[in-house]
């Protein structure tokens, strides 16, 4: 899959750093797209049977072999850092895809692998049916001293704008951390209703297989229910700069590995990805 990673463009970074977010057309060739889909739906079917529902951030601390109904999708993490399943291995922890993240931060700093995730969004009245993902940021969730990371969005398969395809309130990455609403389960946009006067919300978005959205943690974001009848599928993974100190701010991906405050993230589960 590595070689069929296309890099992203000066004119795409340029814009993810204005606006916080930016769609990348065909980051992997649509065969790849197909590959990677056929391995999720085989993981996640095999996985099957063991649905709980968790919040998000709880998901984040369980390994793969495990389905979770979070509310906002159907949830499979770390199909790459845990099950080691191809092709995800080779193309999140690829040097083109760290080169990519690298060019997108715009800083000439290592980047680190920080997680990895299934999101099948189910449509509403289907068994398992998925609630609109809330506005939120990643960031303040996230245990880091500074900003700068990010997450690709990558589309398995067709997703169109009533799958839930992902909106972002475009610059809201200048406002800094408005609280760690997604971890507590509150609508940012009900606690900061201003910003809709503020920030335009993203156009809607149609993403053919192998197509990316990427996202500053930074940046305010949604995405809407399935109103289909077709299952939405993404594979989210997510990058952060190296030299990022840790806080120790509660994380279930973080704690409990030994991590220091103030020291950088220098811990096997997060490898250097690129250079
Ligand atoms: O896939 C979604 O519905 C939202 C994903 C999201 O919020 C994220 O990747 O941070």
């Amino acid at each position: 899959v590595s070689a069929a990673i296309r890099e992203v463009t000066a004119a795409e970074a340029a814009f993810y750093r204005e606006h916080g977010w930016v769609k990348l057309e065909r980051l992997v060739a649509p065969d790849d797209a197909a590959e990677l889909l056929s391995v999720a739906r085989g993981a996640m079917r095999r996985a099957g049977g063991t649905r709980r529902r968790e919040s998000y951030y709880e998901a984040t601390g369980t390994a793969g072999k495990a389905v979770l109904d979070i509310g906002f999708w159907q949830d499979y993490h770390y199909i790459a850092r845990d099950d080691r399943a191809e092709p995800f291995v080779s193309l999140v922890f690829s040097r083109e895809m760290g080169r990519n993240a690298q060019r997108l931060l715009g800083r000439s700093v290592p980047m680190r692998y920080s997680a990895d995730l299934l999101a099948c969004k189910v449509p509403l009245g289907h068994e398992g049916e998925s609630t609109p993902t809330i506005w939120h940021q990643d960031f303040p969730g996230l245990p880091f001293d500074r900003v700068g990371s990010l997450s690709f969005w990558l589309a398995l398969d067709e997703v169109t704008p009533e799958q839930g395809a992902m909106r972002f309130l475009s610059g809201s990455q200048r406002e800094g951390p408005l609280g760690r609403t997604i971890v507590v389960g509150t609508d940012l946009l009900e606690v900061y209703p201003e910003l809709l006067e503020r920030y335009a919300v993203s156009e809607e978005l149609c993403l053919e297989p192998g197509d990316a959205t990427v996202h500053n943690a930074a940046v305010v974001h949604y995405a809407p229910a399935n109103t289909t009848d077709r299952d939405r599928w993404a594979y989210i993974f997510t990058y952060f700069p190296g030299d990022t100190l840790y806080t120790g701010a509660q994380n279930h991906n973080f704690d409990d590995l030994g991590l220091q405050p103030n020291r950088p993230i220098e811990h096997p589960r997060f490898p250097q990805v690129y250079p």
